[in-house]
């Protein structure tokens, strides 16, 4: 399997974390999706990453559907449950994660604009999701169940990821201010090695 990506990319990450708890090897080819000659096109029409490569003309793409993907291999520890209405739950968590990923992406590109090319009412809009996002996970985190239970799952690995980037392109820096749950469940994840190995690039 290759994995085509960076590591700066939270969703990336997600996918690295996935496949280094399974214990699934594969090839990493690092690749930008924002230069104009960038491969990813070729296999997303996309043009995002990651993008998972499993054979010849077989990609897979969306974070949500390489993570699917790799969990019907059917290697432990499952991170999905198999009742289906706590895996609704937390794919939910894994889709708040994400889209507050979303966001905070927007935010970062925007911010590598001008100034004075900067839409101040689009900021607003983008720092609003993720502050509510970061709340509603905040809200997951302390209830202990669904997300930072006894297991590790996919929904505790998105919000890892997305923590992680939070940190890395200091993006709402101050997001651990009265989020413990979130902290807490911070510190857990990213002393495993699948966290410890898979560190964004310093920018
Ligand atoms: N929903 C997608 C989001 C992926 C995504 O937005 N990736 C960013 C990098 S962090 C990207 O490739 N962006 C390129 C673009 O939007 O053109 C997923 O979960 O895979």
């Amino acid at each position: 399997m290759k994995l085509i990506g960076s590591y700066a990319s939270p969703f990336v990450r997600k996918i690295s974390v996935i496949m280094l708890e399974k214990g699934i090897t594969f090839e990493f080819a690092n690749q930008s999706p924002w230069t104009d000659d960038s491969p990813v096109p070729t296999y997303n029409p996309l043009g995002k990453i990651p993008v998972l490569v499993t054979g010849p003309e077989e990609y897979w793409y969306d974070s949500s559907v390489i993570a699917a993907y790799l969990e019907q291999l059917d290697i432990a520890p499952a991170l999905i449950p198999r009742d289906r209405l706590a895996a609704m739950k937390v794919l939910q968590l894994q889709a708040l994660a994400d889209g507050i990923g979303d966001a905070a992406v927007l935010l970062v590109r925007e911010g590598m604009r001008p100034a004075d090319k900067q839409l101040e009412s689009e900021l607003v809009r983008q720092r609003g999701k993720i502050l509510r996002g970061l709340d509603a996970l905040e809200k997951a985190a302390a209830g202990g169940k669904v997300l930072n239970g006894d297991a590790i799952n996919l929904a505790d690995i998105a919000t890892g990821c997305l923590l992680g980037y939070l940190n890395f392109r200091r993006v709402v820096p101050d997001w651990c201010v009265n989020r413990p749950a979130l902290v807490k469940l911070a510190e857990k994840l990213f002393t495993r090695e699948s966290f410890a190995r898979t560190v964004p690039p310093a920018p």
